[in-house]
């Protein structure tokens, strides 16, 4: 079973952002995750325009961006404009009043259109937009910051969605707090991918490379 490694581009050393870039390239990162802030929808502000700008310009790699920022559709264009036919574009559902037509744009511009969704959003809630969708990323933390703790509830959450996928035609996504031990029990399931960040795969004193080799050799 192939899963998909996505790197959460927040947790990397900003001093050295092109070999940060170069490294998880070369370790074999499937793709590069750019978690974009306004400082309202989340309380934080983590990365912006400049900073997919240049890994899009530094990286052939897909990128996908997780617009964390209130409605989308306002600014939604300078963020495609940046992007490569088949990059992944993830908005919250609960940010926007109409994210079906945000969505459409970004199915129009030969994206990957995806919706995140809190750890306090019920599939119910987003449900039809599961038609509209080919990815769900789960927030198993709040989102706004790296470093925080997993929470168990979202579990039912995730097993609800796999249910729904094969029909509804989606992939599942993981985003925040994502161990060896998670991807152990959630790959097998269906979950398709997983966004690591400061759990593990930034700060360490082993290489990406290595910490990437150590995960595809995980046995499930
Ligand atoms: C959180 C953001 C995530 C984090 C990621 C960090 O708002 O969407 O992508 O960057 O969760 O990983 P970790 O292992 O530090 O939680
Ligand atoms: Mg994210």
């Amino acid at each position: 079973m192939q899963i998909e490694l996505m790197a959460s581009m927040m947790c990397a050393n900003y001093g050295n952002l092109e070999t940060e870039v170069r490294n998880l390239e070369e370790g074999g990162i499937d793709s590069f995750h750019i978690d974009i802030m306004d400082g309202r929808f989340v309380p934080n502000f983590a990365m912006s325009l400049n900073d997919l700008t240049y890994i899009a310009d530094t990286t052939k790699t897909p990128i996908d961006i997780h617009l964390m920022i209130e409605h989308p559709n306002n600014n939604i264009q300078l963020f495609l404009d940046h992007l490569r036919v088949g990059d992944t574009v993830y908005i919250h559902p609960e940010a926007e009043y109409h994210p079906s037509t945000t969505l459409q744009k970004v199915i129009n511009a030969g994206m990957i259109p995806g919706i995140a969704i809190n750890p306090g959003t019920s599939v119910e809630t987003v449900f039809e937009m599961l038609r509209i969708v080919k990815k769900v990323l789960v927030m198993s933390v709040n989102p706004g910051n790296a470093g925080q703790m997993y929470l168990p509830y979202v579990g039912k959450k995730i097993i609800k969605l796999l249910s729904l996928k094969e029909d509804m035609d989606f992939e599942i996504y993981w985003d925040g707090a994502c161990s060896a031990d998670k991807i152990m029990e959630y790959a097998p399931k269906g979950v398709k991918g997983f966004v690591l960040g400061t759990t593990l795969l930034f700060g360490r004193t082993i290489s990406y490379q290595e910490i990437i080799k150590n995960i595809r050799h995980l046995q499930f």
